[in-house]
């Protein structure tokens, strides 16, 4: 097609481009884009972009309904001939989604003649903000519903614990403040094609055989409803469900996690029935039960088994942040809940390790999960922008979870963390290995830093003293040029912002290795006292590490944690080397 349009572009330059473009004013593409009844302003906006990398005669007509391929719900096809280019989508969200394969297409110079189809594996991608601690800003709020409708994500669940409305405060209206922001990102999640699913947390306080309990459940429902919410969830997770809050319900239900299984379905169910069924749009009921993390089959979730058949039960795998997710469990979790599983993926979320920022590539999660669950989406760090690097990962699981490659989307997501730069993207694979240990996807600390020690050591001890050190510090200088490199080059500076605490405490720790290296240099060298002078520097830089904080809870109860178990390792073990540990 490349080839193919160039040669019509000349062709047209010599017989009558003067007219067309004497026509139109310059930058305006309004007779090259033909929009139609499936087209919206958000597809439109990114096929006017891609125009910019097309040849000035061709004509790119969208949503105009011309396709007869059956495509599913959000798929697109996009077909190239002849100097114009058809793109349709089986809905608006489709069309806008087209439009983007269409604009990359066109900008990296992969648009051939013939036709491009594709549909999304998941019903549900995107993610939950689901943790504890601070939860985002309005602002960040808006702008990653502007990332997932970017990256082909339609969920955007509001879930975050420490929003007192959305648990302790589950009872009380939003007050108008609260409610006009949630009402803006409602509206900029429909621009971006993102269902924007509201999430109520009764269950620390909730009488179940309570009417005004419900009506208050209800209230608050419909005061998102009227902001044009239309996907609803009762979580119930992290919460006692051998307690119940009012009297009446241990005369209805009994006790135990049967009884809570009966009462929580109860109220899905009427939930379900007597108001989502009724409600104009509403989507079926979502809820995450008390027992989200096993897959065993109990007393609990034969209870939910009879919980209205149309509600979607949320599922973490097996372990709240599982190292691997496989399809014979998502099967089984299908089984033992009785209904369809969307899962809540608690990576990267970051709540349960203060001090870590998880940089790692979203891994462990079997390929075609999709033949067993309806999505997976992401629980996100209390850094929205830093989390991006995971969610790039999930957009792209989401939509095609059969051909997911995790190291090579990851090196995709940093890419584009990077703007493109290999000098950034370096720079984020160095400072994403300082930042990998999460305790569970990525068990081993820091692992090519590790590499490089075990690799010195080696040297070291067999006597090369010179080149074992001077490999080292190669690898070392390298490491401290990176936070920099990262302040100055990611593509959004809030990255760096976000990412302060650890960018500035890594410094500090690459700094401190550097100078424990001197500290051993200068041993072997014979200067005793230059080795304990290093050392002593090496000291200083650790502790300025451990004085510095984010500003975000939980993180700013503690330091950042930086390549711990390796470079607090060395930095030990070279003190004892320099004879002044
Ligand atoms: C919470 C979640 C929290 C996450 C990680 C679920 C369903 N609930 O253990 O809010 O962010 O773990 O700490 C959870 O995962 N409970």
């Amino acid at each position: 097609m490349q080839r193919h349009l160039i040669v019509t572009a000349a062709v047209v330059l010599i017989l009558g481009a003067s007219v067309t473009t004497a026509l139109a004013l310059p930058g305006d593409d309004a007779d090259r884009l033909i929009t139609g009844p499936a087209s919206d302003p958000a597809a439109e906006k990114v096929a006017r972009d891609a125009l910019a990398d097309l040849p000035s005669d061709v004509v790119v007509r969208i949503g105009t309904r011309h396709t007869d391929a059956k495509l599913a719900a959000e798929g697109f096809e996009i077909r190239v001939e002849s100097g114009e280019i058809l793109l349709d989508g089986a809905d608006a969200a489709g069309v806008f989604y087209g439009a983007q394969e269409l604009r990359e297409r066109a900008r990296s110079g992969r648009l051939d003649d013939g036709v491009i189809r594709q549909e999304p594996s998941m019903r549900y991608r995107g993610l939950i903000e689901g943790f504890y601690g601070t939860p985002w800003t309005h602002a960040e709020r808006l702008d990653l519903m502007d990332y997932l409708g970017s990256h082909r994500m339609n969920t955007y669940a509001y879930a975050p614990k420490d929003d007192p409305y959305h648990r302790e405060k589950w009872r009380e209206p939003y007050p108008a403040d609260k409610l006009a922001e949630l009402g803006e990102l409602v509206e900029r999640a429909q621009a971006n094609h993102v269902d924007f699913a509201f999430a109520l947390s009764p269950g620390l306080s909730i009488c179940y055989t309570s009417q005004d309990d419900y009506d208050a459940l209800i209230a608050k429902f419909d005061s998102l409803y009227d902001l044009g919410v239309r996907q609803f969830n009762i979580p119930l997770d992290d919460i006692d469900y051998d307690t119940w809050h009012c009297d009446g319900d241990a005369e209805e239900y009994g006790s135990g996690p049967a009884a809570a299984g009966r009462a929580q379905a109860e109220l899905l169910t009427r939930v379900q029935t007597e108001w989502a069924a009724n409600k104009d749009g509403v989507a079926p009921m979502q809820m995450v039960p008390t027992e989200y993390f096993d897959n065993e089959d109990s007393p609990y979730k034969e209870a939910l088994r009879d919980m209205h058949s149309d509600v979607v039960v949320m599922w973490t795998g097996v372990g709240v942040i599982p190292t691997t997710i496989t399809r014979e469990q998502a099967a089984r979790a299908r089984e033992v809940f009785g209904h369809e599983i969307l899962i809540w993926d608690n990576y990267p979320v970051n709540d349960y390790i203060a001090g870590r920022l998880p940089l790692g590539a979203y891994t462990g999660r079997e390929n075609g999960l999709s033949a067993e669950v309806s999505g997976v989406i992401s629980n996100p760090m209390n850094q929205p922008e830093v989390s991006k690097v995971a969610l790039y990962s999930f957009g792209e699981y989401g939509w095609d979870d059969e051909s997911y490659q995790a190291e090579e989307s990851w090196e995709r997501a940093l890419s584009e963390a990077a703007g493109g730069s290999e000098e950034v993207v370096d720079a984020l694979r160095r400072f994403a290995d300082l930042n990998q240990y999460d305790e569970t996807l990525h068990q081993e600390p820091a692992p090519e830093l590790a590499a490089a020690l075990d690799a010195f050591w080696e040297a070291w001890d067999a006597g090369d003293h010179d080149a074992a050190a001077e490999r080292f510090d190669a690898v070392l200088a390298d490491l401290a040029a990176a936070p920099d490199v990262i302040r100055e080059g990611a593509a959004d500076p809030a990255f760096a912002e976000q990412a302060r605490a650890w960018l500035d405490a890594a410094e500090l720790w690459v700094s401190a290795m550097r100078h424990s290296l001197t500290g051993m240099v200068r041993e072997v060298n014979g200067d005793p006292e230059g080795a304990c002078e290093a050392i002593a520097e090496a000291t200083s830089d650790v502790e300025a590490a451990k004085e510095i904080r984010d500003d975000r809870e939980p993180h700013s109860t503690t330091h950042p944690r930086i390549a711990d178990g390796v470079a607090d390792a060395y930095i030990d073990a070279a003190a004892g080397h320099a004879g002044c540990g």
